[in-house]
């Protein structure tokens, strides 16, 4: 009964949403499924955020729920050490963005499936990812990115890294929120992906060996 923890989720009621969580874990619910409810709710936080009737405590709030959540079921899914195989991911929030959760999901998913990951926080601006590139090498690059001005953050940062001459060296993915088709080619990254698995699975497909 997910259904429950959305709503605990939306009411904002911390101790329920946890415990409801932890519930679903014990009935047996994949971690998978509970994140993806716990997505469900924050879209509906959002629309209530847009129409005036949440304000900015509610998402702090529902963050904060979010993040207690998180870190009780990430750890439980199983992740296939062979993918990555020690393949390496930089992965960092656009500049003038601040959103980080669904970044840290990948980031564990990612080290879950056997990637070595470096992660380069919040709002950085397109020269810290160039300098992290240079600096740790990476095959793949990810950017994350809630807010709309998030697009031309992404956008800047492929520009910052074709001019480095390094976009030859990496595939890019960009997520988060509403990002989609139009913005990957907006941005000229390589890909999108909607959530968390299918990052993986494109970093696991881009450097698959032999
Ligand atoms: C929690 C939250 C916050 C928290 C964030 C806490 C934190 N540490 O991240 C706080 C309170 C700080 C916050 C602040 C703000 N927020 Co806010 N926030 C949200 C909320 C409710 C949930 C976001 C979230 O964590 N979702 C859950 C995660 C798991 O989902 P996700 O990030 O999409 O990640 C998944 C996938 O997308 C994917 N993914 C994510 N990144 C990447 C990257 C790669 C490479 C890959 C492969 C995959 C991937 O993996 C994840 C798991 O599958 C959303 C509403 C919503 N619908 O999302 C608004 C929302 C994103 N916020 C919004 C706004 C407006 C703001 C503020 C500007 C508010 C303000 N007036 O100050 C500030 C922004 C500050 C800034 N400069 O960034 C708007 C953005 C509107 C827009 N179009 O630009 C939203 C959409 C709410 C709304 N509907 O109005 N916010």
């Amino acid at each position: 009964m997910t259904d429950l923890l959305v709503q605990a989720l939306v009411e904002m009621k911390e101790a329920e949403a946890l415990q409801r969580a932890k519930q679903l874990l014990g009935e047996g619910v994949a971690p998978l499924e509970i994140l993806e409810s716990c997505s469900r709710a924050m879209e509906i936080v959002g629309q209530r955020f847009e129409k005036g009737v949440y304000f900015l405590p509610h998402l702090m709030m529902a963050g904060e729920m979010l993040k207690q959540i998180s870190g009780v079921i990430t750890p439980l899914i199983q992740g296939q050490k062979t993918g990555g195989k020690g393949v390496k991911v930089l992965i960092g929030t656009v500049e003038g963005d601040i959103h980080d959760i669904g970044k840290n999901i990948v980031v564990f998913l990612l080290e879950a499936n056997g990637f070595e990951v470096r992660d380069i926080g919040i709002n950085q601006k397109p020269a810290k990812f160039v300098e992290a590139i240079k600096g740790f090498q990476p095959e793949v690059v990810g950017m994350s990115g809630l807010l709309t001005l998030a697009f031309d953050s992404m956008k800047k940062t492929v520009e910052a890294i074709e001019e480095a001459g390094l976009r030859k060296k990496v595939r890019i993915v960009i997520g988060g929120g509403v990002v989609t088709e139009k913005i990957k080619d907006y941005t000229r990254a390589d890909a999108y992906a909607a959530d968390a698995m299918a990052g993986v699975r494109l970093a696991k497909e881009w450097t698959k060996r032999g």
